[in-house]
């Protein structure tokens, strides 16, 4: 068995066999491919729609042409590009846009009457998500008639953030938390030139919406600052592969740069020469890539450099990007993840899980327009059971990004099967301000109602290297596409996205036995997130994994170090106390009604508990459990269900693909390793700690 630790990073170079077609397989196209299709328009993406049909209608049968000679059954049409050919029905062209919108710069209009189904859109990157929208739909859109209906994004940014290092880390490696190989941009300090996977890359990411990358880690080191001056070829060449599928890149920057690559003696925000710096550099950027997104910056975080070296703030230091970037249309992307990470664990009166919002919502106003404060989901950092962040209902005057991670850093390292899917969905939908009011994901979309009213990005950490399958866990890809769809639109169902993904990367047709495939892959996904929550850190405490590197248990990994992230587990309890009350807090930094629930000993969710409050080892939690036998049964469950996993999974062999159902069936067997890992210490942890025997007699060492 391989472990993670030691397992093989595998190398690709440009000869090499392309990618795991994941969620796009030529199969998926049939439906279109059989079809006589017009494709009408102009503009990069609109030549990737028609090399797209081109290619599916070689396959299967079909015609595509750009002037309609005959009859045709499907039109994607661009709406400024001329008269709309004359197959498109009159009662298409004139209809009014339904709900009164029209497609705008990234929707489309989707109709089918006549026969004829027709895609209509303003501008060509609208045509290219309306093309991936028939491929979700297969035959269906072939069928009946459809009344017009608009389709478009509920946000306007829908974002990947790689931590790739274009020089290989000692210590972080080619990607920093990457588990799926090296990166698909760098390799060992020079562009990897793997122009192929690139573009398949950007096909991956249309397909699901996204529409903009960050192409290295936000730790910036020395060789990664000279992507912004010296080495922004290496950028422009990957924003030429990505254009034509409706991508933009951002680049990470430190805030050091104009000392480190400048020359200049400070990097003050407020200083006129690290203004004009700024202002020259950005502009040569612009001029080199036209549609550059803009800037990621991580500042005075975990040791990058920031605005606080000077005395300034986080708006000063925003803005001051935010200027440069302003005139060319550009966003700074400026992370709240500010922290003591030198912090005294003696030390009871700091919170790390305070510190984004006691740092930033007194900021609220002073951010320019084009800044957009990227802030953690959770208020600690991606763990798999979190409050939701409370900054996001403190700034109302602040456009905001919500960060998640794809990545598994601390679900799993792509070696546990984990679809998060679930998670992200549960944070999109918590409502800040109670039931009956905005989401996050209102507060995102800009759906009008008290509180923020600015709108904003989603934001993830991306999951993919230069592994064939992409992601290193083939199942890990059906994260990176409902992150996509999610960011499209939030209110859709994880296990509705799941059985898209299951419907395009296992057509029916290349399948031994489609339900059987349905049914295994939801068996093994649908509550993977829970399952993994219930063999790791307890009741929302988080953390307790190995600090080497984040995977597996090590349950007092961190409680003696300076990171911030403890849980206080003693003989007669466990449990952080961030109540107004008696501990930190951090309570009242959520609006009412959360901040008296969080409070609330009673009315506190049991899977938050921990998080929230110090409790003896009896406390009854609402399932009438107490805390130590809750410990006890969630970790024997949760290895029992991955056994049950690895079980169902095994019922797939000769089913699938060989290489897939070999390669999930090796993660599997480590997943049930790690679990069993995970089970036992924790429970020995706090059966030692407490004295408390499990009520059912199990085993605990
Ligand atoms: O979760 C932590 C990771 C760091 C990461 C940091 C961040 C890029 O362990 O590796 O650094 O978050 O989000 O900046």
């Amino acid at each position: 068995m391989t472990s993670p630790a030691n397992a093989p990073v595998t190398a690709t170079d440009p000869a090499s066999p392309p990618p795991h077609p994941a969620w796009l397989p030529p199969e998926a196209f049939r439906a279109i491919g059989a079809r006589r299709v017009l494709v009408h328009g102009e503009g990069p993406p609109v030549e990737t729609v028609h090399d797209e049909v081109a290619r599916a209608c070689a396959r299967y049968g079909g015609r595509v042409e750009r002037t309609a000679a005959g009859p045709v059954d499907l039109v994607l049409a661009l709406r400024d590009s001329g008269p709309l050919p004359e197959v498109v029905p009159p009662a298409a062209r004139t209809a009014p846009d339904p709900d009164g919108g029209s497609p705008g710069d990234e929707g489309f209009l989707l109709t089918r009457s006549d026969g004829v189904t027709i895609v209509l859109a303003d501008a060509p990157v609208g045509l290219l998500y309306g093309l991936f929208h028939l491929v979700r739909l297969g035959e269906a859109a072939f069928t009946g008639e459809q009344p017009a209906r608009t389709h478009r994004p509920a946000l306007r940014r829908r974002m990947l953030d790689h931590w790739d290092n274009v020089a290989v880390h000692p210590v972080m490696g080619q990607v920093e938390r990457g588990y799926a190989g090296g990166s698909i941009f760098w390799r060992d300090g020079r562009p990897r030139g793997d122009r192929e996977r690139l573009r398949a890359y950007g096909r991956l990411l249309a397909s699901t919406g996204v529409n903009a990358i960050s192409v290295n880690n936000v730790n910036v080191g020395p060789t990664e600052a000279l992507l912004l001056t010296e080495r922004l070829d290496d950028v422009a060449e990957i924003a030429d592969l990505l254009r034509p599928y409706g991508v933009r890149v951002h680049l990470s920057v430190t805030f050091a740069a104009p000392v480190l690559l400048g020359g200049l003696p400070t990097a003050d925000p407020l200083d006129e020469q690290v203004r004009d710096w700024w202002e020259s550099t950005t502009r040569r950027v612009y001029a080199r890539v036209p549609d550059f997104g803009g800037y990621v910056v991580k500042a005075d975080s975990e040791g990058q450099p920031g605005p606080f070296s000077y005395g300034r703030d986080h708006a000063d230091g925003a803005n001051l990007l935010a200027a440069a970037l302003a005139p060319h249309g550009g966003v700074v992307h400026w992370r709240a993840f500010v922290y003591d990470h030198r912090q005294d664990w003696r030390d009871r009166t700091t919170d790390r899980a305070r510190a984004a919002y006691d740092h930033f919502a007194p900021l609220d106003g002073r951010f320019a327009d084009n800044v957009v404060l990227q802030v953690k989901f959770g208020p600690v950092d991606f763990q798999p059971r979190e409050p939701v962040s409370p900054v996001i209902a403190a700034m109302p005057a602040t456009r905001l990004a919500v960060e998640l991670q794809v990545t598994q850093e601390y679900t799993g390292q792509q070696w546990h099967a984990c679809y998060l899917a679930p998670w992200w969905h549960e944070v999109l939908a918590f409502r800040l301000w109670g039931p009956g009011e905005r989401s996050v994901a209102d507060v995102l979309a800009d759906v009008p109602g008290p509180g923020p009213r600015r709108g904003g990005d989603l934001v993830a950490v991306a999951n993919v290297g230069d592994d064939p399958f992409w992601c290193g866990h083939p199942l890990a890809q059906a994260n990176l596409y409902a992150f996509g769809r999610l960011a499209w639109d939030p209110r859709l169902d994880p296990t509705a996205l799941l059985d898209e993904w299951i419907d395009l990367t296992f057509p029916a047709s290349t399948v031994g036995d489609p339900t059987l495939v349905r049914e295994t892959l939801h068996a093994v996904l649908d509550d993977s997130w829970r399952i993994y929550e219930r063999y790791t850190a307890p009741l929302g405490v988080g953390f307790m994994v190995n600090p080497a590197g984040h995977y597996g248990p090590g349950v007092d990994g961190y409680e003696y170090s300076r990171w911030g992230t403890y849980h206080f587990a003693d003989r007669d309890g466990v449990g952080v106390d961030r109540t107004r009350a008696t501990g930190t807090g951090m309570t009242g930094q959520y609006p009412p009604p959360w901040s008296q629930v969080y409070e609330s000993l009673e009315q506190c969710p049991d899977e938050l508990l921990l998080f929230f409050h110090h409790v003896p080892y009896s406390h009854v939690l609402h399932s009438g459990s107490t805390v130590i036998q809750h410990i006890y049964d969630t970790h024997f469950a949760g290895v029992a269900e991955v056994e049950a996993m690895r079980d169902r999974w095994a019922g797939l062999a000769g089913v699938i693909d060989p290489a897939v159902h070999e390669r999930v069936t090796e993660r599997l067997a480590e997943q049930l390793r790690c679990a069993t890992e995970w089970r036992d210490q924790v429970n020995t942890y706090f059966f030692r700690k407490s004295g408390v025997p499990d009520a059912r007699g199990r085993r605990i060492h």
